[in-house]
């Protein structure tokens, strides 16, 4: 897709607070600091537009941006921050439960997986939760510039073990250092919104 247009719309933590379904949504979800904010600035291709950061933990709301005035890009809130106060990690779950609860046009959901580290518990736990929801998932491994073309493999076959992936389960390598794997998420998005 040409990008001709993209914007930051508002964050939102609860349903009153999200912005009007304008068309249909993908939304990004994945551990803190897996590079969620780079994957949407390099789809997007605006440097900065989600805000990336070196200090894992910081984006606790829903942010929604709009690309071409008629898809939405949905950064969630990333999980698994171990110095997030408690009272803050135990937000995560009814957060993230009511938007999926709630948003009608959601599409799609690219789940962010570093391909340095065999997915985590949470990960894991992760992914069952969202197949509840049967909207269609894509898998991204994030961060592919940071191992060795070799290495690619066998990290591949960790996440598909540690995830369950069946053959039909799409796994995209990513990076948002070479901008590897962006036209094959484009695709995927393309087919699941039908734009
Ligand atoms: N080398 C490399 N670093 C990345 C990549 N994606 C993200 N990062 C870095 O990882 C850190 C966290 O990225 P960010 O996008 O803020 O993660 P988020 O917390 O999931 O939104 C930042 O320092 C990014 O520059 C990537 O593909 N390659
Ligand atoms: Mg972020």
């Amino acid at each position: 897709m040409r990008i001709t247009a993209a914007e930051f719309v508002t964050s939102a933590v609860t349903p009153a607070q999200y912005p009007a379904d304008v068309g249909p949504e993908v939304a990004f979800v994945g551990r803190s600091n897996v590079g969620k904010s780079s994957l949407i600035n390099t789809l997007l291709k605006r440097r900065g537009l989600a805000k990336t950061s070196a200090t894992p933990g910081k984006t606790r709301t829903i942010n929604f941006f709009r690309v071409n005035g008629k898809l939405g890009f949905v950064d969630l809130p990333g999980y698994g921050f171990a110095q997030v106060s408690r009272a803050e990690r135990a937000t995560w779950g009814p957060m993230v439960e009511q938007f999926f609860r709630t948003r009608q046009r959601l599409e799609g959901v690219v789940h962010l997986i570093d391909v340095r580290h065999p997915p985590t518990a949470e990960d894991q736990r992760t992914r069952a939760w969202l197949l509840q929801w049967q909207r269609p998932l894509l898998v991204v491994a994030t961060k592919v510039d940071k191992i060795g073309r070799t290495q690619r493999p066998s990290h591949l076959k960790q996440i598909t073990e540690a995830l369950h992936l069946d053959a039909e389960s799409p796994v995209i390598v990513f990076s948002a250092q070479t901008g590897e794997g962006r036209e094959k998420i484009w695709e995927w998005i393309g087919g699941v919104t039908r734009l």
